[in-house]
């Protein structure tokens, strides 16, 4: 199906670069495909480490994902976050049993010394992912988000209050003493095609480029970049990407996303029903394609993925 030389490298953050790392991953064959997920919304928890985009990404691969949420697994219970909850803590965070497992253990792990690298391969082996899955750094990075009240940790934001707050400013905390892995710069050097994930550009995709190095290390690549856009019809498919958008003053469609990622892609990806900026986007210096970019079932996922892969002359052959 393609050529067994191809290696394609996808920036990924959460649901939504999870449903276009399993495309990738149909056409893309065995380790040939490198995930780098974001690691800005880690956060420590009942003392675990969570690691939601990773994990999203993991399960995804692994055919095991909650299909109703996109994130957790499957037809999991939630004994132990009952449990947590008799003992007087507030389950605002909902940890599935069998997700309690993977925080479990990479937290034995990395409190051993592991790197988190070492870890989510383990971990992603142990589930029958074949791609390689790399965490942005080994360093600790965590997004804060700055509302007109306050300043709140990521998944405070997220999860606790819903993205209810509008959001003036991001800052990633640890992001300058960050540095990317050897495993993540290998990567991205080795590459034929680089895939940035319809992933909210500033809070997924905008920590990835900012661990030092990485976007110097993705403009020297000799692999083009092609992005698609989370924003279809200037609305989110998922998430607070659009409002998050319009408060830090950007425009709220796949233009305004294009423009964030100008200089760094060559082709940008587009849906239908945003055709009338395709004009626009060539005016930035990157080739549009526009096709359909909702991904429903994993037949959907797959053709965006090749049809993204094929608009940079990635694939042999068209899939
Ligand atoms: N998202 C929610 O909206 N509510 C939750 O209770 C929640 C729990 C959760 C547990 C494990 C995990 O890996 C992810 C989880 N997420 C939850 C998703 C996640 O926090 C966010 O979608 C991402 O951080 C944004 O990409």
């Amino acid at each position: 199906m393609t050529e067994s030389n191809t290696r394609v490298v996808a920036l990924a953050g959460g649901v939504g670069g999870a449903k276009m790392a399993q495309g990738l991953a149909r056409v893309v064959p065995g380790d040939a495909l490198t995930v780098i997920g974001n690691t800005a919304d880690d956060f420590w928890h009942h003392g675990l480490r969570i690691c939601p985009d990773l994990d999203t990404v993991m399960y995804t691969l692994a055919g095991i994902a909650n299909p109703a949420t996109g994130w957790g697994i499957a037809n999991d219970t939630h004994h132990t976050l009952d449990a947590l909850t008799r003992y007087g803590e507030a389950p605002w965070f909902q940890v599935g049993d069998q997700d309690f497992a993977t925080h479990i253990l990479r937290s034995a792990r990395l409190r051993a010394d592991h790197s988190l690298t070492h870890v989510t391969a383990a971990l992603a082996a142990a589930l029958g992912v074949t791609a390689r899955l790399l965490p942005m750094t080994d360093d600790e990075v965590a997004t804060r988000v700055l509302t007109p009240t306050s300043e709140l940790d990521f998944q405070e934001y997220f999860v606790a209050r819903r993205q209810m707050d509008d959001v003036i400013g991001i800052s990633f905390a640890g992001i300058d003493q960050a540095c990317p892995t050897p495993e993540v710069l290998a990567a991205i050097a080795e590459a034929v095609a680089i895939v940035i994930c319809p992933s909210n550009p500033i809070v997924s995709i905008g920590p990835i480029l900012a661990v030092p190095g990485l976007r110097d290390a993705l403009a020297a690549a000799t692999a083009p970049v092609v992005a698609i856009s989370p924003i279809v019809g200037g609305r989110a498919l998922k998430g607070p990407a659009d409002r998050m958008l319009a408060t830090l003053g950007h425009e709220v469609s796949a233009l305004g996303v294009a423009r964030i990622l100008s200089g760094l892609v060559e082709v940008f990806v587009l849906d239908e029903a945003d055709a009338d900026l395709a004009a626009a986007v060539a005016a930035l210096g990157m080739r549009p394609v526009v096709t359909r970019t909702v991904m429903g079932d994993a037949t959907d996922r797959a053709r965006l993925a090749s049809e993204s892969l094929n608009a940079l002359g990635a694939l042999g052959a068209p899939v």
